[in-house]
């Protein structure tokens, strides 16, 4: 049986994690990121596929292609969660299900950061969990994805 896909999606400047502002934003690079991911995935029974741009309109675009072929959505929008509408418009119209993550706590900085567009469509939200909040994401998305009644990857 094929493995569900899980679309790892992330915004500006995320492709320089590691040598960007690591007190807040840690020392572990995407790289990294999507190895931890990827391995997680495995043990979830997860594909996971991890891509990043700097163009708001290329994550359009990624969000778009994931229709009919990803079973759900984790998006790092990064500054474009501040202002963009055309990703929360791409969002909807994905129809599985999405989690927002930010690094950071986002409530915890400058006001310009404490409100996320991409929230209104978001399932979940997750902020100042560090790297850790996308194998979090992984794992409800994992509970939300289960089939009605498995007890497939529970722990009791
Ligand atoms: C990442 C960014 O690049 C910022 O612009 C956001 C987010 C916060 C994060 O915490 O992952 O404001």
């Amino acid at each position: 049986m094929p493995r569900p896909m899980i679309h790892i999606l992330n915004g500006p400047n995320l492709n320089m994690l590691g040598q960007r502002e690591p007190e807040i934003y840690g020392h572990e690079t995407l790289q990294d990121i999507a190895a931890a991911c990827e391995a997680l995935g495995m043990q979830l029974g997860l594909e996971v596929a991890l891509r990043q741009s700097n163009h708001e309109g290329e994550i359009v675009e990624m969000i778009q292609a994931a229709r009919g072929v990803a079973a759900g959505i984790i998006i790092n929008p990064a500054a474009y969660s501040h202002s963009s509408i055309a990703i929360l418009d791409a969002l909807h119209l994905f129809e599985g299900p999405v989690i927002e993550v930010h690094l950071s706590n986002i409530h915890r900085r400058e006001a310009f950061r404490h409100h996320s567009f991409v929230s209104a469509r978001a399932d979940a939200v997750i902020a100042g969990c560090g790297a850790e909040g996308y194998a979090l994401a992984l794992r409800r998305l994992a509970t939300l994805l289960r089939p009605a009644g498995s007890t497939q990857g529970r722990k009791t």
